[in-house]
């Protein structure tokens, strides 16, 4: 929190060059008193979050859960975490909002208010699986500059919607499309209402998937703000930046969208694997598509402590981006050997799939129990940590809990 820090050692002054104004009776402020027009809201109740989130940034907002909070088999949005690269957007009016179709590759350019969208297209409610590509950032060494996410930068709430396919269709595209790109009124950190802070897409063939939301609730109700209302794109199983917030445009581009954090090495890996702090130049690097295997013990917290002679109920949540997650495993001997969990299908494609197992512990002492999902390819999440690259993403390592038995 950099902002306290700095308002700590202001000068009047300051104070008054913050505020846009003279301070009439700056003198006469107590000490260390913080004028009210520069105290930070409280973004616990800003954003009706658990008091157990974890703010890493306050300019933007970022907020992560810790791995225990996210226990709910739907992501509550007290326990979500948020993930801004610009300022969120005032004064919404959802009476006037408008999305408009548009791009190289549209048919008919056109708008839709918000009554359009609901009254023309078919709803559909699907759980969806939204993880952040630099979620498990801070393992990485050398550090990776950003939000250093640990693991609570993955949500899985319900989110309710028109298909994205129903709503390109009825504007129309040409046979050139590849890939669509959003647009969204939150600001850019500079205020400069020229630049966006984010505005990525995907290919058209994940654009079409039937689990590609144009969504207006989440969990049964208006989007939080904070998460995007009135409207967001929802693509689960993609770097969760592919689900553009409080959305107001979707370009149809006939060839890669070039918008903002498509390029340099945002949300791109190198495309082959190379040695941790090497310099990757941008030919080399991709785009992140499907993200990889994961799973997340939620219960109980690391630190639990238990009984000689108790058995222990672990549980928790897998996913595997486009794919399903086919095994679930944990062991207490820091990876020796690998006991089966039991695994729950997805309620729908795309959604985290639960698991659980009874733990035996053979004596007393510390114990480590560690998960490890393996995808519908045979894919198994590495132990420690994965391939490095330049800004840390997609650290999939596998989750580890502290158990005592006493
Ligand atoms: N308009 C807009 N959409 C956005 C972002 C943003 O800053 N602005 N952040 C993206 C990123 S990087 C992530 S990880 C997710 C976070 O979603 P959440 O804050 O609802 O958890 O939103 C994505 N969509
Ligand atoms: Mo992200």
């Amino acid at each position: 929190m950099q902002r306290r820090k700095f308002i700590k050692g202001a000068t009047l002054a300051s104070f008054a060059s913050l505020v846009g104004a003279e301070i009439v009776y700056g003198l006469k402020m107590p000490a260390g008193y913080v004028p009210l027009a520069l105290q930070e809201p409280d973004p616990f109740k800003l954003f009706k979050k658990d008091a157990g989130m974890v703010v890493l940034n306050d300019k933007p907002w970022n907020m992560e859960a810790q791995a225990h909070l996210l226990d709910d088999k739907v992501t509550p949005s007290s326990k979500m975490f948020i993930r801004n690269n610009g300022l969120i957007p005032e004064d919404i009016n959802i009476a006037s909002w408008k999305l408009t179709i548009d791009g190289e590759s549209v048919k008919n350019q056109k708008s839709y208010s918000i009554d359009d969208l609901k009254s023309k297209f078919k709803a559909y409610t699907y759980q969806l699986t939204l993880e952040c590509g630099g979620n498990g950032r801070s393992e990485f060494d050398p550090p990776a500059k950003g939000n250093q996410w640990t693991v609570g930068a993955v949500s899985c709430a319900k989110w309710t919607g028109l298909r994205l396919r129903d709503v390109l269709e009825d504007a129309g595209y040409n046979n050139d499309a590849v890939y669509i790109g959003y647009h969204a009124a939150d600001l850019h950190l500079s205020r400069n209402p020229e630049k966006e802070p984010i505005s990525r897409g995907a290919p058209m063939a994940k654009a079409l998937q039937d689990e590609t939301l144009i969504a207006f609730q989440m969990n049964g109700e208006d989007i939080p703000l904070a998460h995007g209302y009135p409207l967001r794109l929802v693509a689960g199983g993609w770097p969760a930046s592919v689900s553009g917030k409080w959305l107001t445009k979707i370009s149809i581009r006939n060839k890669v969208h070039d918008g903002a954090k498509m390029e340099g090495s945002s949300y791109r890996v190198p495309c082959e694997t190379v040695a941790p702090g090497e310099k990757v130049a941008d030919e080399d690097m991709c785009i992140i598509e499907s993200m990889p295997v994961k799973s997340l013990i939620t219960y109980p917290k690391s630190g639990a402590m238990l009984s000689e002679g108790k058995k222990l109920s672990i549980r928790g949540h897998a996913w595997a981006g486009e794919l399903e997650v086919a095994q679930m495993d944990y062991s207490i001997d820091f990876g020796s050997t690998w006991h089966s969990c039991i695994l729950e299908k997805p309620v729908n494609r795309l959604a985290w799939q639960h698991f659980s197992a009874e733990v035996d512990f053979p004596k007393k002492g510390y114990y480590e129990v560690w998960a490890r999902a393996t995808d519908s390819r045979g894919k198994a999440q590495p132990m420690l940590l994965p391939g490095w690259n330049p800004k840390g993403y997609l650290n999939n390592a596998c989750h580890r809990i502290a158990v005592k038995i006493g």
